[in-house]
């Protein structure tokens, strides 16, 4: 069995390091918030799995054998003959301002459905890892997170949730009408500050300010809510009335891009190594912390024995 299960839509991506011309060099890439999180895992040893669907077509095989070559186990991920690989562009518009441009609709990612998962949920998992863009990208998808949040909770795996809202995919009405019924499945909900709205909006009554939405959130049976505060770090409050935070590391900002992933993929780490609230806190925020200092959504993410590696002065060479 898998440390971690995770499945959504992961696509070809370019990115441009200014705004898209005739001419304009792109690097090219693989992105997916699930499987920038499974080869963050991979890169620290974790046995995780990614199932998602490709088209049969050379950005499909290019995303199975990266995925492969990072370590992560793609058995139950599939091919998709009828249907393309979906792809985005990443625009650096202006030095701190990017912007994103999907080609995901009728993707073969958007095919998913439940039955697809079957064989991954029956292999079994310590942990199901969920976004809430796979949510976004249709019924199937939707009804795929749904069904697998039910049985993972019935078996006891610990289940996390990371809102990661999508504007270009919903609005913020329909994200919190999806994810309020998968609530009562979740152990672990992550989301950064200005995401708790989009949760907490389908609430009967909205809950006003962040302590009064974590209430809320936990009121509905989420075990622990940790909310990511970009460059400040981040903070976790568990149903036990424990309330921990810990500062993010400090390092040269490259490309945030992707931070929140490499966050999950740090606290997910954390979770099945044992570490206690702060311990988890800290790994995600180093995660996090490689992700904005590197190019890229998972590139420069860290092996194990890489995790001490920002701790070194600026400016460090080690010969
Ligand atoms: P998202 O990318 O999902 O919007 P955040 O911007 O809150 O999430 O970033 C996620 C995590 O990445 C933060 O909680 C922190 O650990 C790390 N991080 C983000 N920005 C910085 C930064 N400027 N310096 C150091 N760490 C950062
Ligand atoms: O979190 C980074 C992701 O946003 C990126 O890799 C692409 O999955 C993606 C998305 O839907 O934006």
């Amino acid at each position: 069995a898998a440390d971690v299960l995770t499945f959504g839509e992961t696509m070809l991506a370019a990115q441009l390091p200014g705004p898209l011309a005739v001419g304009a060099e792109a690097r090219t890439t693989i992105a997916g918030a699930e499987s920038n999180v499974a080869i963050g895992l991979a890169r620290l040893g974790h046995r995780a799995a990614w199932a998602g669907l490709v088209g049969d077509d050379e950005p499909g095989r290019l995303i199975l054998r990266t995925l492969r070559g990072e370590g992560v186990e793609t058995s139950h991920a599939g091919v998709r003959p009828e249907a393309p690989t979906g792809g985005m562009l990443r625009e650096r518009r202006v030095a701190d301002l990017v912007r994103v441009h999907y080609w995901r609709r009728h993707s073969a990612a958007s095919l998913l459905a439940p039955a697809d998962l079957a064989p991954a949920l029956d292999a079994g998992a310590r942990t199901l890892h969920l976004t809430g863009i796979t949510c976004a990208l249709g019924p199937g998808p939707l009804e795929a997170v749904r069904e697998a949040a039910a049985h993972a909770h019935a078996h006891g795996w610990t289940v996390v949730l990371d809102v990661n809202h999508r504007q270009r995919l919903w609005t913020a009405e329909d994200a919190g009408k999806a994810l309020l019924p998968l609530l009562e499945h979740v152990t672990v909900l992550i989301a950064s500050d200005d995401e708790l709205p989009v949760v907490t909006g389908a609430f009967t009554e909205q809950p006003q300010g962040e302590d009064a939405a974590v209430d809320a959130l936990l009121a509905a049976g989420v075990r622990e809510v940790v909310v990511k505060r970009g460059g400040e770090g981040a903070a976790l409050r568990g149903r036990d009335g424990s309330r921990h935070a810990v500062p993010a590391l400090r390092v040269p900002v490259r490309d945030t891009v992707g931070a929140g992933d490499a966050f999950c993929a740090g606290y997910l780490s954390g979770l099945l190594d044992g570490l206690s609230p702060d311990g988890r806190l800290e790994r995600a925020n180093t995660l996090g912390a490689f992700a904005v200092a590197s190019d890229g959504d998972w590139e420069g993410l860290p092996r194990r024995d890489e995790l001490g590696l920002l701790a070194a002065a600026p400016g460090t060479t080690f010969r």
